[in-house]
């Protein structure tokens, strides 16, 4: 165990310094045992901060993956290097999501400036955002300048995504049905840029036109940030300064009176829900938590409990627990 404790530390150095292979063992160490490696995540957690940290998310299909790699192209040439984590929901154990954009994201992965990860679920939609949220930490503690995450907007991980990011970015195309059913979906709250890619393509200046009437019908406060649109084609490589221009602006914003703060606070908020909830859902999926919960559904059903007085339990039951432990 001793020796266990000393590798991780000279992992945690190795990531401190850069190290690519050091980067991609402690992501999958956060990915299967995130419990093991909370002490070597605390001290990266200490050495994050220094990374812009942008979010991706839209429907499927709709090039998110095609434009991130668009992006990070664009970054390297200004000399940023860029960590990339694409999350990928709907695809749990074939791969096809790391062999997917692996050739997606083609233009940049032999790049030593990027660091490109996919991650799909295997259990909890929390054990996954809890992870992607330390894969980002590891790439900044590495000292990416930059880090990009994509997600699907199929749920919760959309919103997931716009708490820890500063910019969230929603990428539209033409093809991918009508955006205003997406947008009242929830990606409308959460976007601060809405890109409209695939201007390549029929439908793109109607689709830009829709999204702007729909930003025109909504009330902003004075001092409240409204959201910019952005026509790209991430294939072409076209739109693509304009999108850098458009983040450097929001940025701009955030870091005006503290925005920038709260975004991060915000974030550290929703890191410590992603360690309690996974947390929670790790005991509750193994087998003695399986059994105490089915218990506790009996008495519900037989109607000696409430399910909020079993959850209370639940709860109380676990801090005892932790403190027979300490
Ligand atoms: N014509 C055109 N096709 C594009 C553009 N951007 C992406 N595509 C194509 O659209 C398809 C989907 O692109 P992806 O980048 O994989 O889309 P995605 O949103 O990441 O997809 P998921 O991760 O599966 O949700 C690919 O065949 C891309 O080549 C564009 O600007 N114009
Ligand atoms: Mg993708």
């Amino acid at each position: 165990m001793k020796e266990c404790r000393k590798t991780m530390t000279k992992l945690a150095e190795q990531i401190f310094s850069g190290d690519r292979r050091a980067v991609a063992k402690m992501i999958t160490a956060v990915e299967n045992n995130p419990e093991g490696v909370l002490k070597e995540m605390e001290s990266i957690y200490r050495r994050t901060g220094s990374a812009y940290r942008i979010g991706v998310t839209g429907p499927s299909g709709s090039g998110k993956s095609t434009l991130v790699d668009s992006l990070a192209l664009k970054l390297r040439e200004k000399g940023l290097t860029v960590g990339i984590i694409a999350i990928d929901p709907t695809s749990p154990f074939t791969g096809g999501a790391l062999l997917g954009d692996r050739i997606r994201m083609q233009h940049i992965g032999l790049d030593p400036g990027v660091f490109i990860r996919s991650m799909a679920t295997r259990g909890s939609m929390g054990g996954l955002c809890a992870a992607a949220g330390d894969a980002a930490d590891i790439l900044d503690a590495s000292g990416k300048d930059v880090v990009i995450t994509e997600t699907v907007g199929v749920g919760q991980s959309e919103v997931a995504i716009a708490s820890v990011a500063y910019t969230t970015l929603v990428v539209l195309s033409p093809e991918a049905g009508d955006a205003v059913q997406t947008l009242k979906a929830g990606l409308m709250e959460i976007a601060d840029i809405f890109v409209i890619n695939k201007c390549d393509r029929d439908g793109a200046q109607r689709l830009s036109a829709d999204v702007l009437s729909m930003l025109e019908l909504k009330t902003f406060d004075e001092g409240t940030w409204r959201p910019l649109v952005v026509e790209t084609s991430a294939t072409k490589g076209t739109g693509i300064e304009d999108l850098g221009e458009a983040i450097q602006q929001h940025r701009a914003y955030l870091e005006q009176e503290g925005r920038l703060h709260g975004k991060r606070l915000t974030a550290a908020v929703k890191k410590i829900q992603d360690l309690v909830v996974s947390h929670l859902e790790r005991e509750a999926e193994s087998g003695a938590g399986t059994d105490a919960l089915r218990k506790l559904g009996e008495k519900v059903l037989g109607g000696k409990l409430t399910p909020q007085a079993a959850a209370c339990k639940v709860l109380d039951n676990l801090r005892k627990r932790k403190q027979s432990k300490s």
